[in-house]
């Protein structure tokens, strides 16, 4: 997690914003009047559902990767014919859990096979799958947050994870106008601000750091060269740190670089998929062109 506060421009993953404070501020900032990603997602599945349903054949093996607390399979699932499994995939044992346990009681006759791993690891699924066709599942512009090579290696390996002919259904935040995109991830309310700022109160707790929060404030630009959102921790003066037995120095006005969130036209995804060795076979995007959803096929 450290090795890029030793790097010129300092960086954190931004994996590590997900303990259980940060997955709780993310919850939050998807209920954000600003961040119009998760309600554009769901209302684009709750209107389409049936139709991207239709085009996934009968007894599909349905596999979501980073499935948190799993609130939008219910749009998939409610329509897909006879699916043979939900396998939902996810860091956090306590959301696989008590997700797993709701979609049980909802769907009593569907297997539901929790898989507690990162999907950005190599997974073997073999277990959990039953034979047939596959479909993976990949909502909320999380391929965003990765760089568009990463992207490409990621839909790639999840290809690779269903298997020969399988679909997947992925959603992408998309290009849009400025102030709309600033205002989702710099929201009135402070919550994003807190989300990133959590990543320093994990240091200091789990690595013994002695970072100040109040010296640090959230900045997250557009950088429309590069069509990504950037959140960026910025050092309100020159300070040093320590984090365990090392020491951070930072110059006033020094960035630490935590999150990328790419924002994709049609074109730019239909390549991303396409060096990933997939054809966009279907595109959903609301009249707002605010999110879009794909789906995808080898
Ligand atoms: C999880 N991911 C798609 C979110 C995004 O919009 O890039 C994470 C996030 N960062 C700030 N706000 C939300």
């Amino acid at each position: 997690m450290l090795h890029g506060l030793a790097q010129t421009p300092k960086t954190l993953p931004c994996t590590y914003f997900y303990d259980a404070t940060g997955a709780r501020l993310f919850t939050r900032i998807c209920r954000l009047p600003e961040y119009y990603l998760t309600r554009s997602e769901m209302a684009l599945l709750q209107q389409h559902g049936g139709e991207i349903a239709r085009r996934v054949p009968a007894h599909v093996g349905v596999v979501e990767f980073g499935s948190g607390s799993s609130r939008k399979i219910d749009l998939l699932l409610e329509h897909l014919d006879r699916p043979a499994a939900y396998v939902p995939v996810d860091v956090s044992l306590s959301c696989l859990q008590s997700a797993a346990r709701a979609l049980r009681r909802r769907y009593p006759g569907l297997l539901i096979a929790p898989v507690h791993a990162d999907f950005t690891t190599h997974l073997e699924l073999a277990q959990q799958l039953p034979a047939g066709p596959k479909l993976g599942f990949f909502p909320g512009s999380t391929l965003g947050n990765f760089d568009p090579a990463d992207a490409t290696a990621l839909l790639r390996r999840f290809a690779t994870t269903l298997g020969e002919g399988c679909q997947l259904i992925v959603g992408v935040d998309t290009k849009k106008d400025v102030c709309r995109l600033h205002a989702a991830y710099n929201d009135a309310a402070g919550v994003t601000a807190a989300f990133n700022l959590n990543l320093l109160r994990r240091i200091n707790r789990e690595l013994g750091g002695t970072f100040d929060l109040r010296q640090f404030v959230h900045r997250a630009p557009y950088n429309r060269a590069a069509g990504r959102i950037e959140m960026h921790l910025i050092s309100l003066r020159a300070q040093t740190v320590r984090i365990g037995n090392a020491q951070v120095t930072f110059r006033a006005g020094e960035s630490i670089h935590t999150e990328n969130s790419y924002k994709y036209s049609l074109a730019d995804f239909t390549a991303i998929a396409s060096n990933a060795g997939l054809a966009v076979r279907g595109t959903w995007i609301d009249r707002q062109r605010s999110f879009s959803v794909y789906l995808c096929g080898g």
